[in-house]
């Protein structure tokens, strides 16, 4: 690099490059001048919002410089980039991952103790970046982390949403949704005005005749917004490489206001013009698994991708490569079917812009795209009318008109005579509307496409994906198994655990290969470990208990069962499922005489997440809990015995909380609908155990830590279609336990039955979709063998450290490797570690 800088210069350059804190006093030295100049605050005014942000922009200053080296030596070496599209990162809290992926956060310990902070208290003070609604964002932000960890040439886009993730209040049992307006002070954003892309909706199409005769697209008038590049740092760990997440944030092309408009008077029109612009960066849907084809939504898909591909595109032409060789530079990755304009804008891109031919256009395209599916639920799956893409996106339905075309006529050749297939595979819907379907378009447009756990991968090739696999045969579709980042999940959430561990996995970091987790198991019987690990679980109790009785009230006892269920409400994963099991066990204790209830095994049962807004049984299912939480914590004849609670606004932040601390985790689903989870791995990772259905990642997590470490219950996926098939609409007979929880329900016990009951009526009468009734008995048998396992402490903690020993599957590295070889053919980017300009603490 400083090659590049004028022979004359070079030297001043270098004399005064930059570097980062090397100790606890230059880090003090860094956070006092950030309160004093960059702050503008005094010293003697100093409180704990001003220390967080002093100590994000010393640590900033750190990355940056990575950061700048890591684009450097990306861009020199020349070698092939991953991008990763997805409209959800969930990062969560930047200062702590960043602090522990340098190796810096004991030197910010004692320097801000110096100063007079705790650095948790600090640590607290930052705002969740939340820009993303469950499973699918988290999984993004873990691959970021995996892809800096591994040294991957990366890069991530998505939107700068201005309102994250509603956040969640709970009032009178109820959820209300309020604005997550999280952009007040975020360090850990660049704004680079001088990266723009000017983005087209509407208009129309004219084709016209060039000199060769051949004929050309012209896409003309219409409105335009322009996309700014907003850049965030993504450090790896115990590396130098520092990623790129760029998010586009939108505004009117013309600047402030359109100045024309202004002049002539016209002031409303003009703010106006902008502020429709800004609308469409402003909020993140809040759906998880649910797509309802809002206008602004198909809005934000095409400036997000248009945008992304625009400056990728750009990259690749300044290496002056032929358009041949642009699969071997770039891999794009489409999470799930929000990104599949891309497809459509690269080959327009091709083919309108640049003068390819169709094939060769296409041929590259297909190349350079995977895609990722992360659901078979129908809901989910994206469908636009032909209509409203007529209207927003002229050009892109013609080409997709012509890709379905092309594709359709192939699989003519190869099926001739199979009018019903043609149908069944059509990229266009032929019903009323006409729809795209995008997960068609995705798989027609991508060289790979995988699903994100075993069971899924299989499902999806046997069921909604099935003729394509007739089609391109078996090759194209391929498993990657989720998997989590242990630098958040374990070491930055359970540092204690963290610390234990690493005495037992022999001086190697197990933090960069979680595989030597192993290791524990041969420290199983050992007792001082058993009993540190004994010790370290309730100390998170203990702080998750404080945390309960902060923002619920609520009392509980940490040596009671702590049992969890946190994840978006949706009726598939089954809390109302859950609750039913708490009501049956209260009712059970009720019945029981004073002596015989002391021999119960006290519990806590713990619930969280956000019912999307327009979703009414969730936020029934949410009333249902809170309002059984009022009774059973309030009844005297069951005091410690069992307590329900509701944590408000579940987010990233509260997992790192929520995680280590528990027992016994949920992951319920009606088997076949849950793609992966991984809340499931992270509270395995944490040492606890899980309830679950043999769903999804659950299925895996099984054959890793053995039949005996985990309690699977209820009916298998294979089953599913059959049972629903024989609940005859009305005279479905509900098991006798849950009948007895519903009668108790109806007769007012927790509150006005009315508000209930559409739970019951789901199951009763409008033939138990999700199973509840036949999975109720298995469920609560289940749970009376995990009453009986947690007695035996010893067989417990067995089980417990048994099972983290075999997780080290489940971290996102083994996951990142597995799409690097296998979908986007790209090696990672070696970097000495005393190549950094910084020397590592
Ligand atoms: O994606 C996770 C899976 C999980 C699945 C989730 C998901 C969303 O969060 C949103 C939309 C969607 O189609 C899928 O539900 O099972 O673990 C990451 O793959």
């Amino acid at each position: 690099p400083p090659a590049s800088i004028p022979e004359p210069q070079r030297e001043a350059w270098l004399k005064h490059q930059v570097s980062g804190f090397k100790d606890k006093d230059a880090f003090e030295t860094d956070v006092v001048r950030h309160v004093e100049t960059t702050l503008a605050r005094s010293m003697f005014n100093c409180d704990e919002s001003a220390a967080y942000a002093a100590c994000s922009l010393a640590f900033r200053d750190r990355l940056v410089l990575e950061w700048n080296r890591t684009q450097q030596r990306q861009t020199f070496s020349d070698s092939k980039r991953v991008y990763y599209l997805s409209l959800e990162f969930l990062m969560g809290r930047a200062l702590d991952n960043a602090m522990l992926n340098i190796g810096q956060k004991d030197v910010a310990k004692a320097g801000l103790a110096d100063l007079g902070f705790r650095i948790e208290d600090v640590i607290e003070q930052e705002h969740d970046a939340a820009l993303g609604n469950g499973g699918l964002g988290r999984l993004a932000a873990c691959f970021l982390d995996s892809l800096a960890s591994l040294n991957y040439p990366a890069w991530g886009y998505g939107l700068r949403y201005r309102y994250g993730i509603f956040k969640q209040e709970i009032i009178d049992g109820y959820q209300v949704e309020v604005p997550d307006y999280w952009l007040d002070f975020n360090p850990w954003e660049f704004p680079r005005h001088d990266v723009t892309v000017d983005i087209q909706f509407y208009g129309n199409v004219h084709k016209s005749t060039d000199g060769s005769g051949k004929t050309v697209a012209h896409w003309e008038g219409g409105e335009t917004v322009k996309a700014v590049a907003y850049d965030v740092p993504v450090p790896g760990y115990a590396t130098p490489t520092t990623n790129n997440l760029r998010l586009w944030s939108s505004k009117a092309a013309s600047g402030e206001f359109d100045f024309q408009k202004f002049n002539s008077g016209e002031y409303e029109s003009s703010v106006a013009d902008q502020q429709r612009a800004e609308t469409i960066s402003a909020v993140l849907y809040p759906n998880d698994n649910l797509e309802r084809g809002k206008e602004l939504r198909l809005k934000q898909q095409y400036f997000w991708v248009a945008a992304s591909l625009y400056d990728i595109v750009r990259r690749f032409k300044k290496s002056k490569r032929a358009w041949k060789e642009f699969p071997d530079q770039v891999a794009i990755q489409l999470n799930d079917t929000h990104p599949t304009l891309a497809v459509v804008e690269l080959q327009r891109i091709l083919v309108d812009l640049e003068g390819l031919e169709w094939d060769e256009a296409w041929n590259i395209v297909v190349n350079t795209f995977g895609y990722t599916n992360h659901t078979v639920l129908p809901e989910a799956l994206e469908k636009w009318s032909v209509g409203l893409f007529q209207h927003l996106l002229p050009r892109h339905l013609q080409i997709i008109y012509d890709i379905n075309l092309f594709f359709l006529q192939s699989v003519e050749r190869a099926f001739p005579n199979d009018r019903d297939l043609l149908g069944r595979v059509s990229i266009i819907e032929e019903s009323q509307p006409k729809m795209v379907r995008m997960a068609f378009l995705a798989i027609v447009g991508s060289h790979k496409v995988n699903g994100v756990a075993e069971l899924h991968s299989d499902l999806i090739k046997t069921t909604i994906f099935k003729d394509f696999v007739n089609i391109f045969g078996p090759d194209k579709f391929t498993n990657v198994t989720n998997g989590i980042t242990p630098r958040r999940w374990l070491h930055q959430a359970n540092p204690r655990l963290s610390e234990l561990i690493k005495t037992k996995t022999g001086g190697e970091d197990f933090l960069t290969d979680l595989t030597l987790l192993n290791k524990i198991e041969l420290s199983v019987n050992d007792k001082d470990f058993r009993k540190e690990w004994a010790e370290i679980k309730l100390a998170n109790k203990v702080r998750l208990a404080k945390h309960i009785k902060a923002s619920t009230g609520v009392s509980v006892n940490p040596s009671a069962l702590f049992d969890v269920q946190v994840k978006r409400i949706h009726e598939y994963k089954r809390q109302q499922l859950n609750i039913f099991g708490v009501i049956h066990r209260y009712l059970t204790l009720k019945a029981l005489t004073p002596d015989e209830r002391k021999k119960q095994l006290p519990r806590v049962s713990i619930f969280g997440g956000k019912a999307a807004p327009g979703y009414w049984m969730a936020k029934q299912i949410i009333h249902l809990i809170n309002s059984v939480g009022f009774v059973v914590n309030n009844d005297k004849d069951i005091g410690d015995l069992l307590k329900v609670v509701f944590l408000e606004d579940y987010n990233v932040s509260k997992a790192e909380i929520i995680t280590p601390a528990s027992d016994i985790s949920e992951h319920i689903s009606t088997a076949g609908t849950e793609a992966s989870g991984t809340s499931n791995m992270k509270f395995v990772l944490n040492g606890g155990l899980i309830i679950g259905t043999c769903d999804g990642a659950n299925i895996e997590i099984t054959r890793e830590v053995g039949e005996n470490n985990i309690f699977l219950f209820g009916n298998l996926a294979e089953d599913v279609e059959d049972l629903r098939h024989s609940h005859t609409y009305g005279a479905h007979t509900v098991d006798p336990d849950l009948a007895k929880v519903f009668e108790a329900i109806e007769s007012g016990t927790f509150g006005d039955q009315q508000d209930f009951a559409g739970m019951i009526t789901a199951v009763r009468d409008h033939g138990d979709y999700y199973l509840v009734s036949d999975d109720f008995h298995s469920y609560i048998e289940t749970h009376a063998i995990i009453d009986e396992a947690y007695r035996d402490q010893e067989g417990w903690i067995t089980k417990c450290i048994t099972s983290v020993a075999r997780m080290g599957f489940f971290s996102s590295d083994r996951c990142i490797n597995e799409y690097a070889e296998g979908i986007w053919n790209i090696e990672p980017l070696p970097v000495d570690k005393s190549d950094s300009g910084l020397g590592k603490g």
